[in-house]
């Protein structure tokens, strides 16, 4: 199965509805294998956007990033990058379609509740640098063989 990094960020933690979007992922199937509250070291939050170093929002957003606790979470699934991303919404709150997480719970563009890997790479980079290799635990759900079509012998 497929992993990604979703971080919570710190304006969902503060609004307490971390719970309502953990609950989205879970319904959808997606399975947690990782998960911690913490507080993102000033290191640790440049090095994890660093490929946005040069962009004007860079020091704000690491501002923001380290400025009270996030919700780090490890999910896997069956496509599970490209399915957290597409939950998520668009970057903006503003313009996040309703039906997604940014898209109902939130209006700001830079305050946008939730970060999640877009690519394997990414996932695979940002998942070492958040969990150490024994945080994240392989199980298996009771649920798995009614979540996916197992039929063909693979996840369907
Ligand atoms: P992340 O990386 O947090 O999952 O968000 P996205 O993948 O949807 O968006 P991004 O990498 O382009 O932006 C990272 C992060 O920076 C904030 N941001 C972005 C901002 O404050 N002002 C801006 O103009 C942009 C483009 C929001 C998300």
């Amino acid at each position: 199965m497929e992993r990604t990094l979703i971080i919570l960020k710190p304006d969902a933690v503060q609004r307490g509805i971390c719970g309502e979007i953990i609950s989205r992922f879970e319904k959808k199937g997606l399975q947690v294998i990782g998960v911690k509250l913490m507080k993102i070291p000033q290191a640790l939050a440049e090095t994890h956007y660093s490929p946005h170093k040069e962009r004007p929002f860079y020091a704000g957003l690491v501002k923001f990033m380290t400025s009270s606790p996030v919700v780090v979470l490890a999910l896997a699934g069956k496509d599970s990058i490209a399915i957290a991303r597409k939950m998520m919404g668009a970057t903006f709150g503003s313009k996040a379609e309703p039906g997604t997480i940014r898209g109902d719970f939130g209006v700001s563009n830079s305050y946008n509740l939730i970060h999640g890997s877009d690519s394997v790479e990414a996932a695979a980079k940002e998942l070492r640098l958040f969990f150490n290799a024994e945080e994240l635990l392989e199980w298996t759900p009771a649920i798995q063989a009614w979540v996916y079509d197992f039929g063909k012998g693979t996840a369907e």
